[in-house]
């Protein structure tokens, strides 16, 4: 590939397997964010009227495509995965330079993509239905997964093609066909995949891939859904973009599939092996500079061991390299600048509210400020220090709110029900983590935990590709993505009968009296 040359990437929209040339949206350049002078792509966007265009074509295209057999159809997931793997490093060098993402994470975002068509491979031949007892004589009931049809898809750009593939890769062996608009801010990596997926043979239409602004993309979507040219909608995001998806598809009697923001909580016990846990926070905390939707938000820590829990977790992320995302570090920029942004408003609140503990030093940015560890040309890009809150109750903001950037919030609790309050009480429910030695602690936790994922002793943060990811709450509808669990998102099941009786035989009223 030659996408890791410093020239900018063309990228252009891709409808019915036409690339196009206009640019009703504009041309947006985007730029690398660890380096602002460095063009990634320049990017033609579309508008609401591309979006539409886009339904209509995976419309025409979705039947044929769900005639073609699923063991067949998974061939081509088989060889899109291979070409991923073929470009593994290419790839993720892409990822890195379009949204600043360590380059040994971007290589593990570019393997889930090769894990996910892994599992789907297989997955094409194990559509199963099932052959259901009637309750009468000479008769059989039978279930099919029927595909959904023309499945949209809009992703964040945190997370620019992995995420997207657990979608699109389950959405297409299930015979739909495929509408994705990507990020505004990671164009060339998302490019970068499509066109792997185009090369894999896809069918035209199949697969179309719109890039446009947020609010052209959601008229286009209304549009879309007017038209009845659109029948799952899928969205990872945040939750206030999420609830006006689910307002919208609702009106069109359509339930999406939603992944939306988290408060993550890490639940330290006074058993729990406290190094563990530090290195748990760490990385969820602020790996991904706190971009994930599984970031750590706050650290609950027993009272016994508050203060020390404070002092390592303070050191540690003293200690951590932050800078330059090819390099070794816990950290590179923000993803964009609407993200450094939002970043700069949660300091000033948080100096107003609380003061910033220790290392975190004023939570200035690194801009005219390097600090200790500081890998690369701290001016060049969209950095951020890490902070870490402590004192955290929950009346801040800080323990109501995501965040989507490096500050952790550390809060204390003196008993078990406290604890499970605290993990509780923000109306998120996505992931969550408890450190403990004791077994009982931990099932007590999981039950009690209102997360979609619960590790422990372990990071919130690092599904797996085959486990089913998402959430409760104000972090989604309850809908999940990946393994068999995602299949219910883009099949819809179709329960048939076959009575060979010769007479009409009456539910309900025709049964054996015994
Ligand atoms: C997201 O941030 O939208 O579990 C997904 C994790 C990643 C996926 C995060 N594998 O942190």
């Amino acid at each position: 590939m030659s996408d890791t040359t410093v020239t900018a990437r063309p990228v252009s929209s891709l409808v019915g397997g036409r690339r196009l040339d206009d640019a009703p949206g504009g041309i947006m350049q985007s730029t690398n964010p660890a380096r602002l002078d460095e063009v990634v792509a320049e990017v033609r966007l579309g508008d609401a009227g591309t979006f539409v265009a886009a339904c209509r074509a995976a419309r025409e295209a979705q039947r044929e495509w769900a005639a073609i057999p699923a063991p067949i159809r998974s061939q081509l997931i088989k060889k899109i995965g291979r070409l991923v793997e073929a470009n593994k490093e290419a790839l993720a060098r892409l990822l890195t330079r379009d949204i600043g993402k360590p380059y040994a994470e971007s290589l593990g975002e570019v393997q889930e993509i090769i894990d996910t068509c892994d599992f789907f491979t297989g997955e094409g031949r194990r559509l199963y239905g099932r052959t259901v007892p009637s309750e009468m004589p000479d008769k059989q009931l039978f279930t099919f997964r029927v595909p959904v049809g023309v499945a949209a898809i809009i992703t964040a750009g945190n997370f620019p093609v992995a995420v997207p593939s657990w979608y699109i890769v389950p959405a297409l062996t299930c015979g739909n066909a495929v509408v994705w608009k990507p990020a505004e801010y990671s164009p060339a990596v998302a490019d970068a995949f499509a066109e792997i997926l185009i090369r894999g043979g896809l069918p035209d239409g199949v697969l179309n891939v719109v890039h446009a602004e947020g609010p052209s993309a959601f008229e286009g979507l209304e549009r879309a859904l007017e038209e009845g040219l659109v029948d799952k909608v899928g969205f990872t995001g945040s939750s206030e973009v999420g609830r006006e998806i689910g307002a919208l598809c609702g009106r069109h009697y359509q339930s999406p599939c939603l992944e939306l923001g988290g408060k993550n909580p890490l639940v330290v016990m006074p058993d729990a092996d406290l190094d563990l846990a530090v290195e748990g926070a760490l990385f969820s905390g602020f790996g991904t500079a706190g971009q994930r939707c599984t970031s750590l938000g706050t650290a609950i820590v027993h009272k016994s061991v508050y203060d020390e829990f404070l002092r390592r977790f303070a050191r540690a992320v003293e200690e951590a390299p932050i800078g330059d995302p090819m390099q070794n570090v816990l950290y590179g920029p923000m993803l964009g600048e609407r993200f450094y942004e939002r970043f700069l408003g949660w300091l000033e609140l948080i100096e107003d509210h609380h003061g910033i503990h220790g290392s975190t030093g004023t939570g200035r940015i690194t801009s005219g400020n390097p600090r200790r560890g500081f890998v690369g040309d701290p001016e060049a890009g969209l950095y951020c220090h890490p902070a870490i809150v402590s004192g955290v109750t929950p009346d801040d903001e800080l323990y109501k709110k995501e965040t989507f950037g490096p500050i952790v919030g550390v809060a204390r609790f003196s008993d078990f029900e406290e604890a499970v309050e605290l993990a509780n009480g923000h109306g998120y429910g996505l992931s969550a983590a408890i450190y403990t030695t004791n077994a009982t602690h931990a099932f007590r936790f999981r039950e009690r935990v209102s997360a979609g994922m619960l590790s422990v002793n372990n990071s919130t943060s690092g599904a797996e590709a085959h486990l089913p990811f998402g959430g409760n709450g104000k972090s989604g509808n309850g809908s999940r993505l990946s393994g068999v669990w995602v299949l219910d998102q883009f099949t819809r099941w179709q329960a048939m009968n076959w009575d060979y009786a010769g007479k009409l035989q009456k539910a309900q009223m025709d049964v054996i009296d015994l």
